[in-house]
């Protein structure tokens, strides 16, 4: 970097610039001196880094210079430093969020690991769901109780909102009306979320029923909305009967050969789906995107 030859004057500040906003917020942070400075060096530039030392290297680190980079120049200073390594450690500060349901840390917790380059999914998949695995082990052996897994889910569902622009980059090519909704007398709603989160993310026009749907709404949103598809989310094996129940208002009601219908929770499968009449099952948020994009072709 020091050379003029190995970068120019805007890749060296940009490099500099992601530097610091990739350490951030470090606790630690060792300047090193190197002692083959090529003779040729810019020597300016090693003042300059020295000033930005100086400048930026308070403890902790605040997210480094804000200076705004181009696209262009952003991807050749990762390439240079590359996105922090996926150690369990990277994502301790949004898993700790998660377990102890702190809803406003998360969100800074979790913009400070994009302003870093981690991606949204490991962020998601790596950070927040292996945490909310952890409490529902937790929850099932009787070490956690309702109130802990509610602040949990508050603060998953306020950290996918910040996820979210970022969750579904793929190109919104999409196009199809999706219902979503939880089936009656279930109240989980973070699988749906990011269910609805990633089918928005590539285009399809989502409406979000909310949770605990009488078939009879289901029915009447249906009529209402037209949709190409409807999708039930069910967590609960004591709820998953409900959607065979919508679908068989849905014939009753001369609506079934109108829309298709889509199903997805932990406790269904493929075979559910089938058994029930429906059209499709989703085993997680990516997979429902393709399901749908299927159904939508056919
Ligand atoms: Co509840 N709960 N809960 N809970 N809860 C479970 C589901 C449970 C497995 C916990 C356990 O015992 N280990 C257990 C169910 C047991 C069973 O039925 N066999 C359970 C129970 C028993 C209960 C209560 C009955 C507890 C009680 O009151 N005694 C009660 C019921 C309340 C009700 O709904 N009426 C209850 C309450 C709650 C809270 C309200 C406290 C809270 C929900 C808050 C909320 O969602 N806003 C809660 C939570 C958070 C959980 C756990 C811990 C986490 C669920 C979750 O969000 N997972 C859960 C234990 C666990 O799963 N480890 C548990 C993460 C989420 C991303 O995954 O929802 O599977 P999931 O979604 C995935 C896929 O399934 C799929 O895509 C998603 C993303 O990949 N998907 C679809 C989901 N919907 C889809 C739809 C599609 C396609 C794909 O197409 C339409």
């Amino acid at each position: 970097m020091l050379l003029e030859e190995s970068a120019t004057e805007e890749e060296f500040e940009g490099y500099l610039d992601h530097l610091f906003k990739v350490i951030a917020p470090g606790k630690r942070f060792i300047l090193g001196i190197a002692d083959t400075t090529p003779p040729n060096a810019v020597f300016d530039r090693l003042i300059r880094i020295g000033e930005r030392v100086e400048k930026e290297a308070r403890l902790p680190l605040e997210g480094g210079a804000a200076r705004p980079l181009g696209e262009k120049l952003i991807k050749k200073a990762e390439a240079r430093i590359g996105a922090p390594e996926l150690t369990d450690e990277v994502f301790k500060s949004v898993r700790g969020d998660v377990l102890s349901g702190n809803h406003t840390a998360i969100k800074n917790h979790v913009q400070d690991l994009l302003d870093r380059g981690l991606n949204a999914k490991d962020i998601l998949n790596r950070g927040m769901l292996s945490a909310m695995e952890v409490i529902g082990n937790k929850f099932k052996d009787g070490t956690v109780f309702i109130p802990e897994v509610l602040l949990s889910a508050r603060a998953m569902n306020e950290a996918l909102r910040v996820l979210e622009p970022f969750l579904a980059k793929e190109a919104k090519d999409a196009s199809g009306k999706i219902l979503i909704g939880t089936v009656r007398g279930d109240l989980h709603d973070i699988g749906k979320n990011m269910v609805v989160t990633m089918l928005r993310g590539v285009g399809f026009d989502v409406v979000d029923l909310g949770v605990n749907l009488p078939v009879d709404t289901f029915v009447a949103k249906v009529k209402e909305h037209k949709p190409d598809i409807l999708g039930m989310s069910a967590l609960l094996t004591t709820t998953m009967p409900e959607m065979k129940k919508v679908i068989s208002a849905l014939s009753t009601h001369g609506l079934r050969d109108k829309v298709k219908v889509i199903i997805g929770g932990a406790p269904v499968n493929d075979k559910f789906a089938k058994d029930i009449g429906a059209d499709g099952y989703g085993p997680d948020a990516g997979a429902s995107v393709e399901l749908a994009r299927s159904l939508i072709r056919k």
